[in-house]
């Protein structure tokens, strides 16, 4: 008997116990998994997510299987909402960089929660770069300042709209040749930007008749499209709750890349930036050598992560 032949591959996305597959050689097809090659897996994971690369088998029957899978080089992670206990929920496997897009307006800026995500982007070692959507419904002095703060935290900034292709082509130089994970809030625009970015890709976007419509998710399921052979992308639905999974307090400070210069100069060398004295975070925040925004969400993401 001839061993089976082995293909490797790419999950694209997840159903209920189907996994959508591309293979190297370019063939899409769904499939399941051989549970025996999972058995010692945490039953409550998730066994396979968006991203991860897999071993794909051919039956005798003609159907295929996955086999294994291979090392994940990353993770980005959550922690699934609404569990009794805490669980991690696999957003997406071997990503390289997150597009966090925010839109400047409808829904407004909201810069707690793109803190948010740059701080899970940077404990899971992605590279951020940050995407300024929908520039044509506000004036460009309501958002500058922003985009200007970013900046100088070190991220690159793409303002872009969806609509009219402003930017789109710059956040295509920033997106070729690698693996990304578009995220964001709901209607922020990730897929409206990912059409606009790859006109066949036709990923369904909100209606403009249900654009004030606020609970809907338009995009409900993590899908991974390659656009070309060496670049992928991720789009994802906008998550209402972005749950950290596994940071600890204490390290939160070394995901701010931009706090970095400033942390050994504090006077205790293990310090929280907030009641100590001699804190020279807190005194580059002071001297506004660093964005007051960004020091008001480290505070409320460190009290979050202490309760
Ligand atoms: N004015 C304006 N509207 C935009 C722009 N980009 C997207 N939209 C609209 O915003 C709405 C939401 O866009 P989507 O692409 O569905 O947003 P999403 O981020 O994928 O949302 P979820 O899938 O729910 O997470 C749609 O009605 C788009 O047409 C833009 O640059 N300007
Ligand atoms: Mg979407
Ligand atoms: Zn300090």
């Amino acid at each position: 008997m001839s061993s089976p032949e082995v293909a490797t591959g790419y999950v694209l996305a997840c159903f209920h116990d189907e996994w959508e597959v591309a293979l190297d050689s370019g063939e899409v097809f769904r499939c399941s998994v051989r549970a025996r090659h999972f058995a010692d897996m945490d039953s409550e994971q998730k066994l396979l997510a968006p991203g991860d690369r897999v071993e794909v088998v051919l039956l005798d029957d003609g159907s295929r299987v996955i086999e294994g899978m291979l090392p994940r080089e990353t993770v980005l992670s959550r922690l699934r909402p609404r569990m009794k206990r805490e669980v991690e929920q696999v957003i997406v496997a071997n990503a390289e960089q997150l597009v966090a897009v925010a839109s400047v307006a409808s829904p407004k800026l909201n810069r707690r929660f793109l803190d948010r995500y740059l701080v899970v982007a940077e404990d899971a070692e992605l590279r951020s770069v940050i995407v300024f959507n929908k520039i044509d419904l506000v004036p460009e002095e309501d958002w500058r300042p922003h985009s200007a703060a970013y900046e100088k935290a070190g991220y690159t900034v793409v303002p872009t709209c969806a609509l009219d292709g402003r930017g789109v082509d710059e956040l295509r130089t920033h997106i070729d040749g690698s693996f990304s994970v578009f995220t964001g809030q709901s209607g922020a625009g990730k897929s409206s930007l990912l059409n606009a970015i790859e006109p066949g890709l036709g990923i369904k976007v909100r209606e403009v008749s249900e654009a004030t419509n606020k609970g809907k998710h338009t995009t409900s399921n993590v899908t991974v499209f390659r656009l070309g052979q060496e670049t992928l992308v991720a789009d994802t639905p906008g998550f209402r709750e972005l749950g950290f999974w596994r940071i600890h307090p204490d390290d939160l400070d070394q995901l701010f890349p931009d706090f970095m210069p400033y942390i050994p100069n504090c006077k205790f060398s293990v310090c929280s930036h907030s009641p100590e004295p001699d804190c020279a975070v807190k005194a580059a925040v002071e001297a506004g050598e660093l964005d007051a925004e960004r020091y008001d969400s480290y505070l409320r993401l460190l009290r979050d992560l202490r309760r």
